[in-house]
């Protein structure tokens, strides 16, 4: 396993999108210590770069957390332009949250910027007793209606023990396109810095 550096690689960004609650740092946290790691540069939001395969080429997929509280949700926006794929996690034992995890997707995929993009529903907390099964969150969130436009895929997993994770990041893998330009991390962070918003975590490595 190990390491490389990415700068030869091509490079997707990943939005890691949901509600407050729904596992999203505790993901990362549990892709960062999946293999090795290492750190790439000091940013202002929490970011994991995964490398992967797509087929049999080796790809980077930047993976940008940008918090899921409402005032947060404002800013996500911010994050649309280049983004070639979309996580959404949700909390599936929290039942009472569904509809407004459902809400919150269906108004994300409105974007313009969004448009076509794959996407990835993670079904988070799946070791928890009563959690909603992916039968479950695919009729509520009628992901086959608010998703007839691109591909996707919803993916059972537990942010906790990391089960179905890879699987999770796999897929995206397979569903984003690749583009040309190189999307670098120092890029979109000066973009990013430019729309002001200030919170000081690490970007790091890891690699399946
Ligand atoms: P967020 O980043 O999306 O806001 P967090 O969510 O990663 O902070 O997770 C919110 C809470 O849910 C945390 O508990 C975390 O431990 C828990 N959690 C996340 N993923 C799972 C999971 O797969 N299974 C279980 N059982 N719990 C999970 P606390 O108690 O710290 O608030």
């Amino acid at each position: 396993m190990g390491h490389s550096g990415s700068r030869h690689k091509p490079e997707a960004r990943i939005l890691l999108l949901g509600l407050d609650g729904a596992g999203k740092s505790t993901l990362l946290y549990k892709l960062k210590y999946n293999e090795d790691f290492h750190t790439v540069s000091t940013v202002g939001f929490n970011v994991e770069m995964i490398e992967t395969k797509k087929n049999r080429d080796k790809i980077s997929l930047t993976v940008w957390d940008v918090g899921g509280q409402v005032k947060m949700r404002a800013h996500w926006r911010n994050f649309y332009q280049d983004t070639a794929g979309i996580v959404f996690v949700v909390d599936s034992s929290d039942i009472n949250r569904l509809d407004e995890a459902k809400i919150v997707l269906e108004q994300t995929l409105k974007s313009e910027h969004l448009r076509r993009l794959p996407v990835v529903v993670l079904a988070n907390k799946q070791d928890i007793v009563g959690a909603a099964t992916v039968t479950e969150i695919t009729e509520q969130f009628n992901l086959r209606k608010s998703c007839s436009d691109r591909d996707w895929f919803i993916q059972p997993c537990s942010a906790l023990t990391g089960a179905g994770l890879v699987d999770g990041f796999r897929r995206m893998a397979q569903l984003v396109k690749m583009t040309p330009e190189d999307n670098n991390i120092k890029e979109t962070v000066k973009y990013i810095r430019s729309k002001s918003i200030r919170s000081m975590k690490k970007v790091r490595m890891v690699t399946y």
